[in-house]
This record gives C-alpha cells, structure tokens and sequence, in this order.
C-alpha cells in the first residue's frame, strides 16, 4: 500500500499548517506514523490520495452515522448554497432544527446553535455559573470537554482535586476552578460536594465516555450525579456531543431515562457541517443575550448549509428501526471481534455502547482513565497499523472510539472481522 503522495503532502502542510494538521490528532501522531490524507468518501468508505480505499470507522470522529456523501444530504446543503452560504440573520431552518433538538430531548426545553462542541460547553459552563452563582465545576478524569481554557484541566495531586493545566497558556488560576475526580466513581463527587458545598456550578460528564476509549456509565453513576445535583442546587451538564442521535434518537439521556439540566450536542447535530447546540431548562437558557446577561455570540452560528444538513441529519434519523440496524451491525462486529480475540489468543477488553466500540489492550475490566491507562498502548499502534494496511481505517488513537454506521454492510463487516483476526493474532498476543 503506498502512503506516497500522503508523505509528500504532509511535507508540504508542514510548512503552513502547524505539525501539518488542522486539528492534532489528525497527525497520526497517536500511533507513530504519518497520516493519510483523504481524497473523498462515500458510504462507509474513504479514499486517501494514494487511491487506498478504506472501511471507515471514524466517520470524521462522529458526525457521519448516516454515511459519508449521503444523497439527501448533499442534496439539502447543495439546495441551501445556490440560496447564499451566509446571511449573519435569523432563518426559518434554525426553527427547525431547533423544534428537531427538542422534541428528541425531553430536557431540551430551549436551545442555542453554535457552530462547535467546544463552544457548546463553553457556553454551557457559563450559563450554570451565572444560574448557580458559582464558580467550581466538576468534570471527569479522561472525559474531553473541548479546548475551552477550564475544560483543559488535568487530575491534580489527589488530595486537592483542583484540576492542573493541561495544556501551556490555560492559567493555573483558570484549571483551579475545575475539580477532576475519575469516572463511575461517585464518592469521590459525593466529597467534592461536602468539601465544596455551596461553591459548584456544576458537574459535566460524557453519559457514555468516549474520549478514553469507549467507557458506560455504572449501574447508577448517572443518576446519583443527577441527584447530587439536585441535592446542591449544582446544574448537571451532559455532554452528548458525541452521544446525542448516536446511541439514541434522544442520546444517552433516553437510553438511560435520566435529565439533564443542560445538554451539549456536535458531531451528528451538524451532519456533519460545522453546527452544535448547548440546550436545556428554559429558566438557564433564557439567561443568554439577548434575553439575559450571560453573552455568548457567533458569526456562523445556525449558518444555513450546517443547519441544511442537520435537518436532512435528524429526519433520516428520526426513521423507525435506524437503531435497531446501527445495534444489529454493531453486535455483530462486537461479537466478532471478541471470537477473533478469543481464537487469536490476544489479551483485549472491548467495550462497546450502541455504535461505540473501543477495544482495549489489557485483561480489563476498564471502566476509568486510570484502567485505560494499564492497556498496552504499543500494541495497539501495531495493531491500528495492521488494520489500516489492511485497508480499515480506525481511529489514530488508543483513547478514541470506533462509530459505526448506517452504511457499513455486511461484507464491510466481514472484511473488518478478517483483518482483525490477523492483526490481533499478530500484534494481540501477550
Ligand atoms: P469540537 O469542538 O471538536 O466540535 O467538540 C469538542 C468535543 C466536546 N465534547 C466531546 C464529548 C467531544 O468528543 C468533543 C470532540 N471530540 C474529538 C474526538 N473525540 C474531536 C476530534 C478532534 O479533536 O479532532
């Protein structure tokens, strides 16, 4: 398989685009090569530039559960652009996309269009500061939020929770305000919210966590987090920018028939355009500009060729026994890939959520950041480039999710399952 014509544009990216990527993992750099760069897509394939043809699994981190190039799709946004790409003003689309979001999310009462998952939560976490009129927020060991400052902060020394830059240019003063505890772990929340009582705005959580590799909630986890904030008058923000539409029509919060107080969407929201959405309980969202002091703005929020292709998104997904098939074809490769384990003799958890699949090198069980971080990274580098020579394109990272999607078939099932078992024979093995 050939990478050349990838190689020499990278060389070329590299000296305009910083590491010669747009956004880092793209880069490869999680599994220690160069990346491939894409020509186009169809369906549940990509081609890279080489002419390579892959099955896709990471169908642009989300967005494409319907498929790549999907014909109605394409046709809505094509449609919106002879009407003009952007008028800066309100449209009638966004009503629409709009009413969608909430009649899928019962706690979604009014909703705001953003044009990023990052922008989604940033405003998210303003919004209950301003409405708790407090400071501190709570997120998870391994759960991503986005690039906002606050939302780049890492576990600090246990003992003080208080989150550390994890990144260079986040003050420390900024990370201080975020408390980091791990995942499925509710005692430790239960001592943020008696040490710090009165002080949080907030708890934000991935429902199902999928920036760690594909982690569920425990039995319960979910629901005490709702209930510790309502015992603290704490604001519980959801962050389903990868789950919204993807394990449910109504995300995690209908597969698990919990509320939150706030909800983040991306990803599939857009349908693949740049659009996301922060949502929830009118009395929060009513207290964004104009209606209410908490300011939050954008040029492009709503543009109406995302919010053609977020509409066209949802009506597609809004059709009966779509979940039923992403859970059929999902189980299958689930149920595959742990026989060709099994049969190859190779040491892996897999975790999988409707069509959200992570396989993890190590014994497992892996149900936080601090078991993720037992699984052997090295091997799963060698196995990532196994599959992708084998011409399947996972995702360039340990600490991401495979999605499957509506237009993986049966023999895309097939060939992925073949390439797994020699991959996993070859690279598996203790
Ligand atoms: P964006 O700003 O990238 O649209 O969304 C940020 C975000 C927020 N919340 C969750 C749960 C997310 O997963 C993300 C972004 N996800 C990563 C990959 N897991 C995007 C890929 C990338 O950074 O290039």
């Amino acid at each position: 398989m050939s990478m050349k014509a990838s190689q020499r544009a990278f060389e070329r990216a590299c000296r305009f685009i910083p590491g010669g990527v747009n956004s880092p993992v793209r880069a490869f750099g999680g599994v220690d090569r160069g990346p491939v760069f894409i020509e186009r897509a169809a369906g549940s394939h990509i081609w890279d530039i080489d002419g390579n043809e892959y099955i896709d699994y990471v169908g642009s981190w989300g967005p494409m559960i319907l498929g790549h190039a999907h014909p109605l799709v394409v046709e809505s946004v094509c449609r919106a652009a002879v009407k003009g790409t952007s008028f800066g003003a309100a449209t009638e689309a966004e009503i629409g996309l709009a009413e969608r979001i909430t009649n899928a999310f019962g706690s979604i009462r009014k909703v705001r269009l953003v044009s990023s998952g990052t922008e989604a939560v940033m405003t998210a976490v303003r919004l209950a500061r301003a409405y708790a009129g407090r400071d501190l927020v709570v997120k998870m060991a391994g759960c991503y939020h986005g690039h906002s400052d606050f939302m780049l902060a890492g576990a600090g020394s246990g003992a003080a929770e208080f989150g550390v830059p994890a990144s260079a240019g986040v003050p420390a003063g900024f990370a201080e305000k975020t408390l980091v505890v791990p995942y499925n772990d509710t005692e430790a929340v239960k001592y943020l919210f008696q040490r710090y009582s009165g002080q949080i705005a907030a708890v934000i959580v991935e429902p199902i966590a999928a920036n760690m590799g594909v982690i569920a909630p425990a039995d319960g986890y979910l629901q005490s987090l709702r209930q510790l904030c309502n015992d603290h008058g704490s604001v519980l923000i959801l962050d389903e920018v990868i789950t919204g539409f993807r394990v449910a029509y109504g995300g995690a919060q209908e597969l698990y028939g919990i509320e939150a107080d706030l909800t983040c969407l991306g990803k599939i929201v857009g349908g693949g355009l740049p659009c996301a959405a922060v949502g929830g309980r009118e009395e929060i969202m009513d207290l964004l500009a104009p209606l209410g002091p908490v300011y939050q703005a954008g040029t492009l929020s709503g543009n109406p060729l995302a919010v053609a292709a977020a509409n066209a998104t949802l009506d597609l997904l809004a059709e009966k026994e779509v979940y039923g098939q992403l859970e059929r074809v999902s189980g299958r490769l689930e149920a595959g890939l742990r026989k060709s384990a099994a049969t190859a003799g190779a040491e892996v958890t897999i975790n999988r959520v409707g069509s959200l699949l992570s396989i993890f090198f190590t014994a497992g069980p892996v149900r936080n950041f601090e078991e993720v971080r037992r699984s052997d990274i090295g091997r799963f580098k060698r196995f990532f480039s196994r599959m992708l020579e084998a011409g399947i394109y996972l995702a360039p990272s340990a600490y991401e999710a495979m999605f499957i999607c509506l237009a993986h078939t049966e023999s895309d099932i097939e060939q992925t399952l073949e390439a797994g078992y020699n991959a996993l024979r070859e690279t598996g093995i203790k």
